[in-house]
């Protein structure tokens, strides 16, 4: 009953991931008919695309899952405390069948453009199909748009290269290869162990040294298993009023008026947990300099204990941005260690900086590294890329990537104004790119789709942020992310590693619990800074 006439369906939503699947499930129990785009061959997002050896989760497997359904619950058991991406794509691949969702989804189709007009989407795909819709949702993901250096001469090379997200399904052979990594972010670090064990010889091309934390996987065994699904209720309460979208208590508040010997146990007893449990040290870690030197001091001397030859192990300690103002990686099979086998070399090229590809391999204003394969694991246009590689036009003609072209602009990271009935899902501005994902996905798709039931019981075709509310809600992520120390590091949490991209720090900082209390304050007051109506007319200025 739309007022502008003909849609061919209520809701295109583009992705079939974590977001994209629970998304359109929960729609399509509302009653609304629903169109998904998907441009792999099978669900899973970022779990399909991310085949590299290593790849991993770094949010534990007991929370990193939906808790929206008593029976899948019920029906998934996880091997080990971090999930491995085979594991999370199967589980996603159930997921799918035991809601019977891939009947709604077209695989292996990009949107190519979504334009808002005569008071619809018209959808556009790249084989061509148009479809109009009420609705258009994004659930593309906010690391999903792999970032790839432009090195001059990069055609150039001989051999073989790949990024880690977009690793090809049958795999790549690499015993006995003589393999360049590029990039020690949370992926090459992951991956760097891995190859090392493979490769005939290894160079890890490093700018930036980073503080990874043993991550200390291990099986999860039956009695462990049992152990959580009794107390899933309760876990999954604390997760999702928490600072991170996980169950763990801070161990202090601040370092200040503890002794030596206490800072010292804290953190070595975090240290000895692991994973993002060492985060929960200190709470004042990301907004205090002096506890954060502190955290960043105990994790150098970590990693000087861990590398035999000192001057690699120099090169390997952070000493550029305090720990946590990048993502913090982990650690899951000897990182450091890997760089004391004989057939590993670090190549700082943030002092002798990669100057061009040759057909032999890689040049640096040092040496010539000869190279049979090189893996770009250089990350992601983070949060912004993916969506707008989508031609997004809004009301009176507005088009998504100018409007953003000094930085992304939304209201509560769900909708942007300009952009009617367009909801995103980890959207920029929202806390989900500094959570565990599920936790945020499944609190912004039930809000979403409480919306949405919303808008059809009161009668509302349309909804969209006024400018305003997006306004201060932009003023205030900024603002809580002035108090942390964010701006210390050039971060793609900033836009910083994608050259020319606006330099603005993008994700909501201030916790899944204060983000998730806001988002209700708001419905409760009447989707109060969204203007919603019958017809088409342009919300009040
Ligand atoms: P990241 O965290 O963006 O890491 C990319 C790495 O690649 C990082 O070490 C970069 O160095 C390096 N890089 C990027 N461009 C270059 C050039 N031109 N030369 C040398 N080195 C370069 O991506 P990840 O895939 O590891 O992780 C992304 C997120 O996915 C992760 O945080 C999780 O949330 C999941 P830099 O530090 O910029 O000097």
């Amino acid at each position: 009953s739309n007022d502008a006439g003909g849609t061919d369906v209520d809701a295109v939503v583009v992705g079939a991931g974590f977001s994209g699947l629970y998304m359109s499930h929960r729609l399509r129990e509302l009653g609304l008919s629903v169109r998904v785009y998907e441009k792999a061959p099978d669900v899973g997002g970022t779990w399909y695309w991310n085949r590299y050896p290593g790849a991993r989760c770094d949010s534990e497997s007991h929370i990193y899952c939906y808790s929206f359904s008593e029976e899948i619950r019920r029906e998934w058991q996880w091997t080990e405390r971090y999930p491995e991406q085979p594991e999370i794509l199967d589980y996603l691949r159930f997921v799918a069948d035991r809601l019977d969702l891939r009947r709604l989804i077209e695989f292996e189709t990009e949107v190519e453009s979504a334009e808002f007009d005569d008071g619809n989407w018209t959808v556009t795909t790249d084989d061509g199909e148009t479809v109009d819709s009420q609705f258009f949702i994004s659930a593309v993901g906010c690391l999903s748009e792999p970032y790839v250096p432009e090195f001059e001469n990069r055609d150039a090379f001989d051999g073989e290269w790949y990024h880690t997200a977009r690793w090809p399904r049958e795999g790549v052979d690499l015993d006995g290869k003589r393999v360049g990594v590029i990039g020690t972010g949370s992926t090459g670090i992951q991956l760097v162990p891995e190859v090392a064990e493979r490769a005939a010889h290894l160079t890890v091309f490093q700018r930036t040294p980073n503080y990874a934390v043993p991550a200390r996987n291990r099986p999860l065994s039956d009695d462990e298993w049992a152990e959580i699904t009794d107390n899933y209720d309760e876990i999954w309460e604390d997760a999702r009023f928490s600072w991170l979208g996980m169950p763990f208590e801070m161990k202090h508040a601040t370092t200040a008026g503890l002794s030596d010997e206490e800072i010292e146990a804290a953190l070595e007893e975090r240290w000895q947990e692991g994973g993002f449990r060492f985060l929960h040290t200190f709470e004042d870690t990301l907004f205090n300099p002096e506890t954060n030197e502190i955290v960043s001091e105990f994790l150098r001397e970590k990693i000087r204990e861990r590398v035999e030859d000192p001057e690699t192990a120099e090169k390997l300690v952070p000493t550029d941005h305090p720990y946590g103002s990048k993502r913090p990686p982990m650690d899951y099979n000897g990182y450091y260690e890997t760089f004391n086998r004989e057939d590993v070399t670090l190549a700082d090229v943030d002092e002798n900086p990669i100057t061009e590809f040759a057909p032999e391999g890689i040049r640096t204003t040092a040496s010539l590294y000869e190279l049979d394969t090189v893996i770009f694991a250089t990350g992601f246009d983070a949060m912004t890329g993916a969506l707008m590689a989508m031609d997004i036009r809004g009301r009176d003609g507005s088009v998504l990537s100018e409007e953003w072209a000094d930085g992304p602009r939304t209201y509560l990271g769900l909708g942007v104004d300009g952009f009617p009935n367009l909801f995103t899902i980890t959207g920029p501005q929202s806390p989900a790119v500094l959570s565990n994902m599920p936790v945020s996905i499944e609190q912004h798709v039930d809000w979403i789709a409480d919306c949405i039931e919303y808008m059809r019981a009161e009668g509302y075709e349309y909804i969209e942020p006024r400018p305003e509310a997006a306004e201060r809600w932009v003023s205030q992520t900024n603002a809580l992310a002035d108090q942390m120390l964010f701006s210390e590091a050039e971060s793609w949490y900033r836009g910083a590693n994608v050259p020319g991209k606006p330099r603005v720090f993008t994700p909501f900082p201030g916790g899944v619990e204060t983000y998730r209390r806001e988002c209700e304050r708001v419905v409760e007051n009447g989707y109060e800074g969204f203007e919603l109506s019958e017809s088409l007319d342009p919300p009040a200025q």
